[in-house]
């Protein structure tokens, strides 16, 4: 109910409003969900052949719709990541431009089939797309891998035993709470973007409802106090904005029944609206450096 409850929210209109021209896709659905017969020896992992089907679905869609504008992928659980970095690593290994990640949630996502405890699979994208090993013959084998050490982390506040070793192993940049409380969160931002713009990279962002504060985006299944504020989630939409370096973003872990009036989704979509350009007040536009 994710994309419906974004498209109720407004996020087209909003997005058309800001002058861009808007393409609905419609919802993507694998063509079929029937399970596929292969059991993993993990036994918590649920949903596995039907994950697997929406993965490989999502990943030709977002590879059809291809780079020439910017792609938003409405979500749906996290699950969905697996699905679209995979498919924009596909276009970037055509398109010959190095692909950066920005990961804003207060998980790493970074299990493998193998580690994950609680089997859910909203947990393991992040790792999948970076080729961590394990998911070959269950999720579809990768046509070109994410870069672990072109993605960076920020909000981090709920990480498992074994996530915290696999991405400390990997070269991801980790920015958790308390990077952010301690140096706030612009010039963390700010030198993550300036890498991407130095290698004439083009930027994935992946945001996690949870990546907010619980008190402001109450509709998400794994809230986590200690979140981001609203101006924080703003700040990084508006930075992101005058770097013109975005070609698509995940909008995932929403949950409408558990949204009161439509305020988390409302939120969702105006942090969209910083991200295409919404100002204040009109500024000369800034070089992010
Ligand atoms: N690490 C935990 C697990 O694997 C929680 C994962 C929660 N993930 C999301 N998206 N809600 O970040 O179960
Ligand atoms: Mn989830
Ligand atoms: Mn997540
Ligand atoms: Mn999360």
């Amino acid at each position: 109910m994710g994309p419906a409850a974004y498209r109720t929210a407004g996020l087209i209109d909003v997005i058309a409003e800001l002058g861009h021209t808007v393409v609905d896709h419609g919802d993507i659905r694998p063509a079929s969900l029937l399970p596929l017969p292969m059991a993993h020896p993990n036994p918590a992992l649920r949903n596995l052949p039907e994950i697997a089907a929406w993965t490989r679905a999502i990943a030709d869609a977002v590879w059809r719709a291809g780079d020439a504008g910017l792609t938003i992928c409405l979500g749906g659980d996290h699950s969905l990541s697996a699905g679209t970095l995979a498919g924009r690593a596909r276009l970037c290994a055509d398109s010959g431009r190095e692909l950066f990640v920005l990961w804003l949630d207060a998980h790493t996502d970074f299990h493998t089939l193998d580690s994950s405890v609680s089997g859910n699979l909203h947990g393991v994208p992040l790792a999948y797309a970076c080729g961590l090993p394990g998911f070959a013959g269950y999720f579809p084998d990768l046509r070109a891998r994410v870069d672990p050490a072109n993605v960076c982390l920020m909000g981090l506040r709920s990480v498992d035993a074994s996530e915290r070793r696999a991405i400390a192993r990997s070269s991801a940049i980790t920015h958790d709470m308390r990077a952010i409380d301690e140096h706030g969160l612009a010039p963390l931002l700010r030198a993550f973007l300036e890498r991407v713009a130095d290698a004439g990279g083009v930027l994935h962002v992946s945001l996690d409802v949870d990546f907010l504060d619980p008190a402001i985006a109450p509709a998400v299944g794994t809230t986590v106090p200690g979140g981001a504020t609203v101006r924080e989630a703003h700040l990084i939409m508006e930075m992101l904005c005058d770097s013109n370096l975005v070609g698509s973003l995940d909008l995932a872990e929403l949950n409408p029944f558990l949204d009161e009036r439509g305020r988390t989704a409302t939120l969702m979509v105006d942090l969209v609206a910083s991200l295409l350009g919404r100002r204040v007040l009109d500024r000369p536009t800034r070089e992010f450096t």
